[in-house]
């Protein structure tokens, strides 16, 4: 009898106990997590462990370390995503695009861990992470649209011995799916990734305003490549979409500190075939420069008579017409 009342007694205690540490955990929303006005744009929960009220599941991502990627609607203009990335197995497995899901007993880390400068909610079992499907098929959102100075580049800095941006500014669009629109791909082999795979999208009118992209993440993406065929210098994009990631690593002999847009799918990149004039219409300004080139033959890469040679063939003629008249009228955004 008197064991049987000390086994109560340790039950008792470690359910209290078992309560107490509960009651230690907030339970936040993505917003509250993300914002921050720190000028390094860390989140002032960096190290702890929350529950997170969550959001839809907007991309899944099972190369390497599992990762969700998680969209609350209410702050579509900031502040409104977040990662969640599993450090052992594939606990998502059962978890679809739209789904609402919720999370307990994760920990948050930004700048220790292999986040990266990447607020990023860690899943494990030694931690006693869960999450609850709250519901399903919500709506994917539209990537909010951004400007290319919103997300800009990092630039080298030979003082410091490495690439760093002009502030966190971008911060507020990390783990959030954003759209940029109008650029030219400019540089390619950017990057810390061994080899590197980022490259530069530029203003068309004046290519030293640009932001960095990556596909390491695009479902569509060759494995065997580094970057989704298209992309090439000098590419035309009426616009680029993807999730935004940041990149931190001040230990080695070259320091990085870069935003990177993430293309999800080959449909991220949107082009216009027969647009010549790259405002992304095809339309009768476009058939004024294809009949400067009407019957040229002398057409190679990568110029292809000023893009006219829509079929690559080496001639501009009625098998490019068919492909600019398929396209008439077409506008791209
Ligand atoms: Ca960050
Ligand atoms: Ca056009
Ligand atoms: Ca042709």
């Amino acid at each position: 009898m008197k064991n049987s009342k000390g086994i109560m007694i340790v039950v008792i205690a470690a359910a209290i106990l078992a309560q107490v540490c509960l009651a230690d955990v907030p339970t936040l929303s993505i917003y509250q997590i993300q914002y921050t006005t720190d000028p390094a744009g860390n989140s002032s929960y960096d190290g702890q462990m929350v529950n997170c009220t969550g959001g839809i599941v907007i991309y899944k991502y099972s190369k390497g370390r599992q990762r969700i990627i998680l969209y609350d609607g209410v702050h579509s203009d900031g502040w409104g995503g977040i990662t969640v990335k599993a450090l052992n197995g594939y606990p998502f497995n059962s978890v679809n695009l739209g789904d609402w899901v919720s999370l307990s007993n994760v920990w948050v880390y930004e700048t220790a861990y292999k986040s990266s400068g990447n607020t990023t909610l860690f899943y494990d079992s030694s931690f006693s992470s869960s999450f609850t499907v709250d519901s399903n098929n919500n709506p994917l959102p539209q990537p909010t649209v951004v400007s290319i100075t919103d997300i800009p580049a990092p630039v080298y800095d030979p003082a410091r011995s490495g690439w760093y941006v002009a502030n966190h500014n971008a911060e507020k669009y990390e783990s959030m799916y954003i759209k940029v629109k109008d650029v030219n791909v400019g540089s390619m082999n950017l990057g810390k990734s061994n080899p590197p795979d980022n490259y530069s999208l530029c203003s068309p009118a004046d290519p030293s305003i640009s932001c960095w992209a990556s596909d390491y993440m695009n479902k569509d993406k060759d494995p065997a490549l580094y970057y989704m065929s298209i992309i090439a210098p000098g590419l035309h994009l009426c616009s680029v979409s993807g999730i935004l990631e940041q990149y931190t690593n001040l230990g080695g002999s070259t320091r990085w500190d870069y935003y990177q847009l993430l293309t999800t799918s080959s449909g991220d990149l949107k082009t216009q075939t027969g647009d010549l004039n790259r405002d992304c219409k095809v339309d009768f300004a476009d058939f004024a420069y294809f009949a400067q080139q009407w019957l040229n033959d002398y057409c190679n890469d990568p110029d292809w008579c000023n893009g006219t040679d829509f079929s690559k063939d080496g001639i501009v003629d009625e098998a490019d017409l068919a492909i600019l008249v398929d396209n008439w009228l077409s506008i791209t955004d």
